[in-house]
């Protein structure tokens, strides 16, 4: 049922004059910054956007998780070791805040992970990247938990309240996850020569991912208007993207490493960097099933699923239990 509802949302936005009295009292509780909250009215295209986007994200905090603990056992010392493991720990936590947000609004979450196993729900397309060295834990850490803060601050502010409030307590642990990476970035810069080679390639081959994870320029974002007249969306892809740029290439300078980007410079005028867009047809690729790692990354959830069945299966059992044993008693 969720799939079809997954596919049928991003129309055209209502003016307050073209709404249903139900829907206008919504759409003014939304502009007037009142959250929503899960007993709430709302339209049936506002509970379908946010399963999208909220179990979307809650995917990524799960998938996310591989990449980095790919390396868990290679962490070059103990003290790296127990941070990436903290680190990955903590993503799992923000899927689970994530799919519960989700599940407020009628989807389960056993639901959703059936959607991922068979592509009618996506996760970022960053994670079908692979991190091939050690300082690509540093850049997945810089630059893609940075893009990932960059979205996710505003979103404390989203109109969903449990959505709103997962996002509060997700945003302070990213906090921590970003300067871990450019912590591990800048020993790698300022280190060998072999070191600095390795940092500058990993920079090279996640700058362009990390930008696409903001998702399609303006023009080509099929979602964001509506989403935004909602405030599930509080700014536009583009809008963040410039945002991150404007931010991360002052900390690539002090790293002493140069953006993978010859048009890259400072424009005076508007304030910002003018800077390459990424190459969309890859992304786009990507989303369809074809980045580097996209099979992996699929293979290892539906193995988890798959291994996690008598787990499953136990606490259901067991929960039938109690509940016949109560009924029983009584
Ligand atoms: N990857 O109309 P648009 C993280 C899809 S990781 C894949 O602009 P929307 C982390 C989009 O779904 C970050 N798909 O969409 C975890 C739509 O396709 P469908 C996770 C993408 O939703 C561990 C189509 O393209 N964060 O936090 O308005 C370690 C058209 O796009 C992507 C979130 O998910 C992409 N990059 O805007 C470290 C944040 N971009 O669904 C870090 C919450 C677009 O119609 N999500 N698509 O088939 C959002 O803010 C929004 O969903 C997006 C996209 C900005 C991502």
């Amino acid at each position: 049922m969720y799939a079809q509802m997954v596919k049928s949302t991003g129309t055209g936005v209502k003016s307050l004059d073209e709404m249903e009295p139900e829907e206008r009292a919504f759409q003014e509780k939304v502009d007037a910054d009142i959250r929503i909250e899960a007993r709430d009215w709302m339209p049936e295209g506002y509970r379908k956007t946010l399963i999208r986007q909220i179990g979307q994200h809650a995917h990524s905090e799960i998938v996310g998780q591989l990449p980095e603990g790919n390396w868990i056992t290679r962490a070059p010392t103990l003290e790296r070791k127990m941070i990436l493991l903290a680190k990955v720990q903590d993503e799992a936590g923000h899927g689970l805040y994530l799919y519960s947000a989700a599940e407020t609004l009628g989807v389960t979450r056993d639901e959703m992970t059936e959607m991922l196993l068979s592509g009618k729900m996506k996760y970022s397309s960053i994670f079908n990247y692979p991190t091939l060295t050690w300082a690509d834990i540093g850049a997945v850490g810089w630059l893609v938990d940075g893009a990932a803060i960059m979205n996710q601050v505003p979103l404390q502010r989203t109109s969903y309240g449990p959505y709103s409030r997962a996002m509060i307590r997700i945003c302070k642990e990213e906090s921590f996850h970003q300067r871990q990476g450019y912590d591990i970035m800048m020993k790698m810069a300022k280190g060998s020569e072999a070191q600095k080679r390795m940092a500058q390639d990993a920079l090279n081959r996640f700058w362009y991912p990390s930008l696409m994870m903001f998702g399609p320029s303006d023009a080509n974002s099929v979602h964001s208007e509506q989403s935004m007249a909602w405030k599930i969306k509080i700014n536009s892809n583009d809008e963040l993207r410039r945002k991150f740029v404007d931010q991360t290439v002052p900390q690539a300078e002090y790293l002493g490493l140069t953006v993978p980007d010859d048009t890259l410079a400072w424009n005076e005028e508007k304030g910002g960097y003018d800077f390459a867009e990424p190459d969309w047809d890859e992304f786009f690729d990507v989303l369809k099933g074809a980045g580097p790692a996209n099979h992996d990354r699929l293979e290892a959830r539906k193995t988890a699923w798959d291994d996690g069945a008598w787990v499953r299966d136990g606490l259901t059992a067991h929960a039938e239990k109690k509940r016949t044993a109560k009924v029983a008693a009584e």
